[in-house]
């Protein structure tokens, strides 16, 4: 796994973020480093879409990336067991994804598809997995798509879903930021290359507090909505229909 160097060095301005091939190439290194537990994340919602996903169900990861959900399942099931599509916009993240699977002797497992996620149609979905993706879609256009993955859900199914996220209470706000912070540092991120990533998701990377986030979830339909896991600014819940 190549190391993310990408802010190191000092620059004059900089562009905002995009998931390019610099970025790709490195983004395994990057999403380990800079989201908490996200280990833990892939671990345990893999074990969930293994739970929930029937036969003649499909499995949705919905902004893939490099496929580490995908591998995760592949660990847990056998070939052939499970129907999964994984969604991702960035060709250089799919292109790794692709060889990833294939190496893995699992490419026929997963069908990928290179679009936008507000674009898919989505069907018989058993689980749809959001992983840190909402906060780059235009806050006007997230209530349709998850309106779109809740109406997708079949019986028993389950959204996964994860974001970092603000909170209103700006002492609060600034406590978890400043944790985020503290552990980029020791993950091994330096002053510089945390406040250039910075600049560069401002206005990119839009955050929303978590109860907006469970307004639009109740909005939409979901009954059953459960913060499985929380570290200052980051949340992941499991909502179900
Ligand atoms: C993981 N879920 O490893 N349509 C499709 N893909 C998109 C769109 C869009 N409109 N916007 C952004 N993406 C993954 C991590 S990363 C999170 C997700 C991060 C894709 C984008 O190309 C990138 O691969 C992914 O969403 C966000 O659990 O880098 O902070």
């Amino acid at each position: 796994m190549d190391r993310d160097t990408i802010y190191s060095t000092p620059r004059t301005s900089v562009p905002p973020f995009e998931f390019n091939a610099a970025v790709a190439s490195v983004f395994d290194d990057m999403i380990h480093r800079s989201v908490p537990m996200y280990g833990e994340i892939i671990r345990r919602q893999a074990q969930l879409v293994q739970r929930c996903c029937r036969p003649g169900t499909r499995v949705y990861d919905l902004g893939c990336s490099t496929g580490n959900l995908a591998m995760a399942l592949c660990r847990l099931m056998p070939a052939g067991s499970f129907e999964m599509v994984a969604v991702d916009s960035s060709r250089p993240m799919l292109d790794i994804c692709r060889k990833r699977l294939k190496d893995a002797g699992r490419f026929d497992d997963i069908t990928l598809m290179g679009k936008d996620i507000r674009q898919v149609t989505l069907d018989r979905a058993g689980a749809v997995v959001v992983n840190f993706t909402l906060q780059f879609i235009p806050p006007a256009d997230r209530d349709e798509l998850l309106q779109k993955v809740y109406d997708a859900l079949m019986p028993g199914g389950m959204l996964l879903f994860s974001e970092k996220t603000i909170h209103a209470d700006q002492e609060l706000s600034d406590l978890q930021v400043d944790f985020y912070y503290r552990l980029k540092k020791e993950n091994g991120y330096s002053e510089l290359e945390i406040s250039q990533k910075r600049e560069a998701l401002e206005n990119v990377l839009v955050p929303e507090t978590m109860e907006s986030h469970q307004d639009r979830l109740i909005r939409c339909g979901f009954s059953g909505i459960d913060v499985w896991l929380k570290w200052f600014n980051f949340c992941s819940w499991i909502c179900t229909r």
